[in-house]
């Protein structure tokens, strides 16, 4: 029987890192913060690959993929009144790739903050999970992540199926507490609003996928 994850493609797990731990994530996001101007490419530092290995071990989040996944990408998001931005429907279609591969399933190359990113076939794209950490509490003002429930689950849509899709399926607002993850799948149509409150919303993005990739494909960096 499907889970409820498989179902809706989103689901909240409480309490993944207890205070102490939110603390010592948020000073190391600080730091890095202050070093780097990008904030993409957060797994080449060591805390951010332990914290993606401390997440698989997790069994909440583990029953999710295969026990042979990696962390292919961290992104952080900190959104608050004076960092704000709001983001329109979409779903996450492109992954971090090592080398550009000729391949007719391979399309929509671009290149962010020096990382090269290939839109994978929808295969690919429907087995990838995105865990995303909370290192503050987000309610209806911190512009709070708004999915569309089983959304994931259409194949390829157009901006106007998409539209469809919201209008029929409504949106869940992703609420959280200091700590809790979100999990969802990266093809589940999403949005965000500008935050409205003084608040602030960290959260840490991590990826996860397979290990090999189709079509000789290598990740940019597998943790
Ligand atoms: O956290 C957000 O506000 C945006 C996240 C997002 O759009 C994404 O991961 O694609």
């Amino acid at each position: 029987m499907p889970s409820a994850f498989d179902e809706n493609g989103y689901a909240i797990i409480d309490a993944v890192l207890d205070e102490e731990q939110c603390e010592a994530v948020a000073d190391r996001v600080s730091a890095a913060a202050i070093v780097r101007a990008g904030s993409r490419n957060l797994l080449h530092d060591a805390w951010c690959a332990e914290l993606a290995l401390y997440l698989k071990s997790c069994a909440a989040i583990a029953e999710h993929f295969p026990a042979t996944a990696v962390a292919a990408q961290c992104t952080l998001f900190d959104k608050s009144p004076a960092r704000n931005w709001l983001v329109a429907l979409h779903r996450d279609l492109s992954i971090p790739v090592r080398e550009h591969i000729a391949h007719p399933d391979c399309t929509g190359w671009s290149e962010k903050e020096g990382v090269l990113f290939v839109q994978p076939p929808l295969s690919l794209l429907a087995s990838l999970v995105a865990v995303r950490v909370h290192l503050d509490e987000c309610g209806p003002g911190a512009g709070p992540l708004r999915v569309v429930p089983g959304s994931h689950r259409h194949g390829r849509l157009s901006k106007s199926e998409a539209r469809h899709q919201q209008q029929t399926k409504g949106e869940f607002e992703c609420f959280v507490k200091r700590g809790d993850v979100f999990l969802m799948r990266p093809l589940l149509l999403h949005a965000s609003s500008k935050a409205t409150a003084p608040s602030r919303r960290r959260v840490l993005h991590f990826l996860f996928g397979p290990a090999e990739l189709p079509h000789a494909l290598r990740w940019h960096n597998a943790i």
